[in-house]
Order: C-alpha cells, then sequence, then structure tokens
C-alpha cells in the first residue's frame, strides 16, 4: 500500500509502547453494542476496525457481555447496559452530542463506557477513545466528558458545479455531479468520517460564488444521495443560494426580496428541498459582494434579503448564514470599514434563525489579521467566525503552514465588547450575548488529491479546525501533538521536533510575506507570490500600493484618526491601543499606522532594518525546517517523507522570492541600504 497520506489521521496502526499495549488489551476483550440505528452502526465498525488494528489482534463486537473487561458503547435509551453504567446526572448536561468516557465496574465485570444521549454523540465519543489509544493515553481510569461549545460547525466548500474549486489547491471537487445520484463514492463516506472523527457537523457543499443551477432538481436529487451518505455521519448538508436564482431558474422578472412572488417561490424551493432531503441545513449566501446579485440591487438591505430566505427554511427548521464580506461597487474611503458600517445597524433586524458569518479579519484572509471588529458588535445577532482553511494568501498548494495558532490568535482575541475578557471565542459561542444558535465556518482545503489537501501538512489545519471549532479553549500545541502521533508516529524524536517546526510555520511564513502588519501586497487577483507594485487596477482598493502605502517618508495604512479612522469601530480599550504608535502591537503595526522608515522598534532596530531583518529570518526559518525535516528521514515512510521535502524545497525558493522582491521593491522608497548582518537578497 502506497503511503500516500489518503488514510488521514486516521490510520490506527498497532501501538508500539509495548506497556500501553498490554493494558489496552487487558481491558478491552469486547465490544458490547446495543441499540440499533445506522450511526450505532458506523460506530460499532469504526471501533472494532479501529480497535483491532491498534491491538493487533481481533475484537468481536457482541451484544451482551460474556467476557470479563468489556468496551460498551451506547445511549441509555437504546442500552439497557449503558443506562446502568453511566448516571443520568453526568450525562444529560452533554446535550445533544456530547458524550461520556467512563471507566467502571459492575458485577465483577470491568467497563470502559462510551456514552451518550443521541447515537451521534456516541459516534463523536468513539472517536474520541480511538484518539486515546492513537496517542498512547492511559485509558486504566477514565472519566471525562465532552460536548461541543459551538453548534453549527462547518465546512465551506467552494466548489463549482464543473468541479473546478476556488482558492482550491489540491485537485478538484470531490463531489462528482455526473455520477451522482447513482454512484456513491467510497470517498464520500471517508470524507464524513474524518469530518465526525473531529465533530465537524455540517457541509456547505457549493462554492458563495453561487451558481443557481444546484437549486434545480435534477440536481437537488443528486444533493439529497449526498446526504444519505453523509446522515450516519451527523453531518448536514447545506448550499449556496445564488439571490437571483428566481430569475435565472424561476422565471421571474425580479428576485426583490419584498416582492410576494419572490417569497413564494423561495417557500416552495424550501419545500421541495426538504421533501428531498428532510434535514437540509439551510443556505449560506454571498450578497452584494464582488458581484454578486443581492437585496440592494432592489434597494433593500442585507436583512430584508437574509429573512426572506429565513422564513423559507424556518418551517423545516434551517438556518440561513448571511456573509458579512462585502464589496461595495464604489471605491470606500478604506475597505476594512466598510462590513462594519454596513452591518451593525442592521443588528436587531435579522430572523433568529439567522447567523451573519464574519471572517476572522476585515480584509480577506490575510496571512495575519487584526480581530474583525463586527465581533462584540452586533449583541443581538449571532456571528458566526469564518475561518480560512485553503491557503489562498499563504503560499497555496506548497506552502507548510500550520493554522492553528493564527485561528487561536482570533478566538482568544479580546474585543472589550462587555468589557475585559470578551474574547471573540466568547462572542461565537454565544455564551457573551445568550445566543443559542451559534457557528464556525472553515472554508476548505479539501479535494480530489489521494492526500485530500494537497500538502500532507494541509491536513493538520482541518483536522485543527475540527478540533477549535468543538473546544476553542484547546491548544495549538495539544492539537498538533495529537495530529503528529497519529498521522505519523507516537516516537517522541519525531514528535517534538515536527511540533516544533509546526509550531514556528505560520510565523515564518507572516515574516517572509507580509511582516509588522503589512497586508495584501501578493500577486494580482491569483494571489499567489509577491506583488507589493501592483498599482493602476481600476479600483484602488484592486492594487497593493492601496494597502501599504509605501512612500519616502515611510510605510503602512494609517487606520487611526489621522487617517481613515478604522480603528473607532473597535471597542474603546482595542481603538486605544491600536490607535496608539506606541502600545499597538508591532505584529499589526503597519495595519493601522504609516510609520516613519527611521521609527525605532522594540528590538531598537529601525523599521527599515527590522523589516530586512523580518523578511530574511522567515527565509532562515524555513530553512531550519527543511533540516529538520532531513534530519527526520528514516522514522516516516519513503512517499510522505519526500512528499514534504519537496514542498519544503518549493517553499524556500518562494521565500526567498518574496524577501528579495519586497526588500527591493520598499528600498525604492526607504532608500537605505539593506543591513550587513543580513543575509543579502541573492
Ligand atoms: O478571499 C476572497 C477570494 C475570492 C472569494 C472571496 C469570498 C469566493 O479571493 O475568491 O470568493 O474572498 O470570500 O467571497
Amino acid at each position: 500500500l502506497a503511503e500516500d497520506g489518503y488514510r488521514l489521521w486516521q490510520r490506527y496502526e498497532q501501538v508500539q509502547d509495548a506497556a500501553r499495549l498490554q493494558a489496552y488489551r487487558q481491558a478491552l476483550n469486547e465490544l458490547v453494542v446495543q441499540g440499533n440505528s445506522p450511526t450505532l452502526t458506523v460506530a460499532q465498525q469504526e471501533l472494532q476496525t479501529g480497535l483491532s488494528s491498534l491491538l493487533g489482534q481481533p475484537l468481536a463486537a457482541v451484544k451482551s457481555p460474556t467476557k470479563q473487561n468489556i468496551l460498551v458503547a451506547g445511549t441509555p435509551s437504546g442500552s439497557a447496559l449503558v443506562k446502568e453504567l453511566a448516571t443520568a446526572a453526568r450525562l444529560k448536561p452533554l446535550g445533544e452530542e456530547g458524550y461520556l468516557l467512563l471507566t467502571t465496574a459492575k458485577d465483577g465485570k470491568q467497563y470502559t463506557v462510551i456514552a451518550a444521549n443521541t447515537d451521534i454523540g456516541v459516534l463523536y465519543g468513539s472517536f474520541h477513545f480511538l484518539r486515546l489509544l492513537q496517542t498512547q493515553q492511559d485509558i486504566g481510569k477514565l472519566s471525562l466528558a465532552s460536548s461541543p461549545k459551538i453548534k453549527h460547525r462547518v465546512l465551506n466548500h467552494w466548489d463549482n458545479l464543473d468541479r473546478t474549486v476556488e482558492r482550491g489547491y489540491s485537485g478538484f471537487s470531490l463531489w462528482d455531479w455526473h455520477r451522482l445520484p447513482g454512484y456513491i463514492d467510497q470517498r464520500y463516506l471517508d470524507y464524513a468520517r474524518a469530518n465526525a472523527s473531529v465533530g465537524i457537523n455540517g457541509t456547505v457543499l457549493t462554492n458563495v460564488n453561487a451558481n443557481a443551477l444546484v437549486l434545480t432538481q435534477d440536481y437537488l436529487k443528486k444533493v439529497a444521495a449526498l446526504a444519505d451518505a453523509f446522515r450516519p455521519y451527523g453531518l448536514k448538508v447545506y448550499l449556496t443560494a445564488r439571490f437571483s436564482a428566481p430569475i435565472e431558474i424561476g422565471g421571474l422578472k425580479t428576485a426583490d426580496p419584498l416582492d410576494p412572488q419572490v417569497q413564494a417561490w423561495w417557500k416552495q424551493k424550501a419545500d421541495e428541498i426538504y421533501t428531498l432531503i428532510p434535514d437540509f441545513g439551510g443556505f449560506l449566501v454571498k450578497a452584494n459582494s464582488e458581484g454578486q446579485p443581492g437585496p440592494q440591487n432592489y434597494g433593500r438591505t442585507h436583512a430584508d434579503g437574509a429573512n426572506m430566505l429565513a422564513d423559507a427554511v424556518a418551517p423545516h427548521k434551517g438556518i440561513v448564514m448571511w456573509r458579512a464580506f462585502v464589496y461595495s461597487e464604489d471605491e470606500p474611503d478604506d475597505r476594512a470599514k466598510q462590513a462594519y458600517n454596513e452591518f451593525k445597524p442592521l443588528d436587531g433586524q435579522f430572523r433568529d434563525n439567522v447567523l451573519v458569518q464574519v471572517k476572522n479579519g476585515a480584509i480577506d484572509f490575510q496571512p495575519r489579521e487584526p480581530f474583525h471588529p463586527l465581533f462584540g458588535a452586533m449583541p443581538k445577532t449571532p456571528l458566526m467566525l469564518e475561518l480560512q482553511i485553503t491557503q489562498e494568501y499563504l503560499g497555496q498548494g506548497t506552502t507548510l503552514a500550520y493554522l492553528s495558532p493564527m485561528y487561536k490568535e482570533t478566538l482568544a482575541s479580546d474585543t472589550y465588547a462587555k468589557g475585559k475578557g470578551t474574547t471573540v471565542a466568547k462572542v461565537v459561542d454565544g455564551s457573551v450575548d445568550k445566543h443559542r444558535l451559534t457557528g464556525i465556518a472553515g472554508v476548505a482545503n479539501i479535494g480530489t488529491d489521494r492526500n485530500w489537501t494537497g500538502h500532507q501538512f494541509g491536513q493538520a489545519n482541518w483536522y485543527s479546525f475540527g478540533r477549535l471549532a468543538w473546544d476553542h479553549a484547546l491548544s495549538p500545541e495539544a492539537i498538533a501533538d495529537e495530529w503528529i502521533k497519529m498521522t505519523f508516529t507516537g516516537e517522541q524524536e519525531f514528535v517534538a521536533p515536527v511540533k516544533n517546526m509546526m509550531m514556528n510555520s505560520h510565523e515564518a511564513v507572516v515574516n517572509y510575506m507580509t511582516p509588522l502588519g503589512l497586508h495584501h501586497i501578493m500577486g494580482w487577483s491569483h494571489h499567489y507570490g509577491p506583488g507589493p507594485w501592483i498599482k493602476d487596477k481600476h479600483r484602488a482598493d484592486w492594487t497593493s500600493v492601496y494597502y501599504h502605502r509605501a512612500d519616502e517618508k515611510g510605510i503602512g495604512f494609517d487606520r487611526t484618526a489621522s487617517g481613515s479612522n478604522a480603528v473607532n469601530q473597535y471597542f474603546p480599550p482595542v481603538a486605544k491601543e491600536f490607535g496608539s504608535l506606541k502600545r499597538c502591537p508591532e505584529k499589526y503595526l503597519l495595519w493601522f499606522h504609516h510609520v516613519d522608515w527611521d521609527h525605532q522598534v522594540n528590538s531598537g532596530r529601525t523599521l527599515w532594518n527590522e523589516l530586512c531583518y523580518r523578511y530574511s529570518s522567515g527565509v532562515d526559518s524555513v530553512r531550519q525546517m527543511q533540516k529538520t525535516w532531513d534530519s527526520l528521514e528514516g522514522m516516516v515512510d519513503r512517499e510522505r517523507f519526500s512528499h514534504v521535502k519537496q514542498f519544503l524545497a518549493i517553499q524556500e525558493q518562494e521565500a526567498a522570492w518574496w524577501r528579495d522582491a519586497c526588500l527591493l521593491y520598499f528600498q525604492t522608497f526607504s532608500k537605505r541600504p539593506i543591513p550587513q548582518d543580513l543575509e543579502k537578497p541573492a
């Protein structure tokens, strides 16, 4: 079997540590799963095949215990044994998706229990239990409860119906529309399994730059077939709704959300969808942004548009995820301010089955952005956080950038909306404003490549998105640790250096692409490679010079009161911090300030020298990553070793390209030498 990464983090290789293996074998003599449902069948299969493989010996599944040391999985309503073993008091608070892992004894028998209120909870618990063995944890005295902090944990596929993927770097779309609904590719099931293993419970199949055709009956049947395949894994299907669909496929003259015919069309469309897919999740909408149609075409607001769709799906318990990534027809004075300006006044006007989906930052998935000022600013509206897993602005297909630290940076940012400690995570999980409807979305990096994500290490970003969506309190280190052990090996001589490499990788990319708060200086439109010189496009905010504003004096976008005053969209303590040249975190310096070349930064260097230093150290970090990886040869199979090695070589070239291009270009303004003690650009 070629080691092509297809099995992701679900390799279930036999446990290497002899003592652990023995303990596991002793505790797990047989598996008891009582109850019957497609989800329980999947859970049982996963436990049986996974554990047989981890233990290196077959594990029998039976309906009632015959041995001494038993693994039991189920719900109190489906399994008398679970009802006896797991106390209702502990189970109840875990809700519809949570679970309990427990070691207990009864009538002289030893039990390891995976208990939940629902079958899907049992499946999530089973994956957690498997993870404990995959990472060689003690399972001798389990007493662990877990439930998700966020309700809707959703992948956004930017997949087109012709199977190309917008900003996709790992082949084509997984959805084989041509062969659906008749043919269910095993890959769909493997995809659903992988998602369930990290608790992802929804998937938007289609691009936000939407095609109305997916809402026609022929396509809906195909979507229904996917939904049927995913259902046992707790994965709900959603679609993007093209706002002009009533015109394009409905034959109406308008898509005005206040027009009764338009409203009736969407209601009828929703009814039709729910007849085919009774648990359809709902719609994701990009409207009045980058040329997409929307309610503003008819002089209506985002709330008018979202509410019309919300009313259509409400009788079926569907939701609408309405994106706040708006990009106006006219040029704004500062693009960073637009979403806030358009959406904040609408707070309180959305139906209660609408989430407003906000990107982590106000510009667009840059290598680093300060958190979006809308978080905390719309207390009456549940805000869904949108993260990008695919690496549009982060080197795309060949760059090793572990994004968990970046996700965490946003989640941990303090909005001060309700005083200190009002983090983005707490806004998003609903705890600040007492929202029950909560959500988080990740723009998927998944495609038809054998290893799913193009870069072997891209798998870690899919994995981390799921883990953080379930529990935003997890640390990126802990997530990396799990992922490495499950994906490669548990040997410390491998785990420690690889973890270190991953933990530094995002910062390295920021350093060689956009250090100190620089942003959007990538190649025009494709966003690949450096392009700080891009200018003279039909609108200023499509150029790079708009964002970096380099001149003889200095560099950076003044978003303080003397400039666009975008800082003012933040709550006062944050506005003060970001707005002060002294106090602004250096990582956001040029995001908020136009800074003199000779300004002294924290290191004591001048800004110009610091810029040179950062660009150069980013390249050095990649070289260090190469050394680390080379030193691990032999500890990982040849195929994956060589894949990563080759990609790192590409990354090294690109890092040097970024450094040289940016420094030489910015030097035409700074007119200062590149310091001698740094590596000279080639
Ligand atoms: O990041 C930008 C991308 C577009 C994308 C858009 C969006 C789907 O460059 O390709 O379109 O954002 O998020 O809507």
